[in-house]
């Protein structure tokens, strides 16, 4: 009985820490810009709706990410080709701003990799 209770802290010990490395709250910048037409990408069950979004080149565009899942594994949202990565607050609409850049595919993730989506600018 004793060696449960030991595994069982054992194992809570290491949740809490993957948590507070991979999955905790981190700082990220984050700019919320008011744009005229809106991109929403839902973010909930494991996919963003939608996931492949395509926008004009060379041209700043905002989306509008809403968070419904509160899983912590879909906090972030991360554009590593155009270094964006957003903090998403729950049941909210988060704003991240996409910088005018050169055609081409632009994946964009959870930390974990879990939640993909695809930003294809031409
Ligand atoms: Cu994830």
């Amino acid at each position: 009985m004793e060696a449960v209770l030991v595994n069982t802290i054992g194992v809570l010990l290491i949740i809490a820490i993957i948590w507070w490395f991979w999955l905790g709250p981190r700082r990220g910048a984050v700019q919320a810009v008011e744009a005229s037409e809106k991109l929403q990408i839902l973010v909930r069950g494991g996919v963003y709706e939608p996931d492949h979004i395509r926008l004009p080149a060379n041209q700043a565009a905002t989306l509008h990410f809403r968070r419904e899942d509160p899983s912590p594994c879909s906090e972030w949202v991360i554009i590593p080709d155009l270094g964006i990565s957003a903090e998403l607050e729950l049941n909210q609409e988060t704003s991240v701003e996409i910088p005018a850049a050169k055609p081409g595919k632009y994946p964009f993730s959870c930390q974990m990799q879990m939640y993909r989506g695809t930003l294809i600018l031409e």
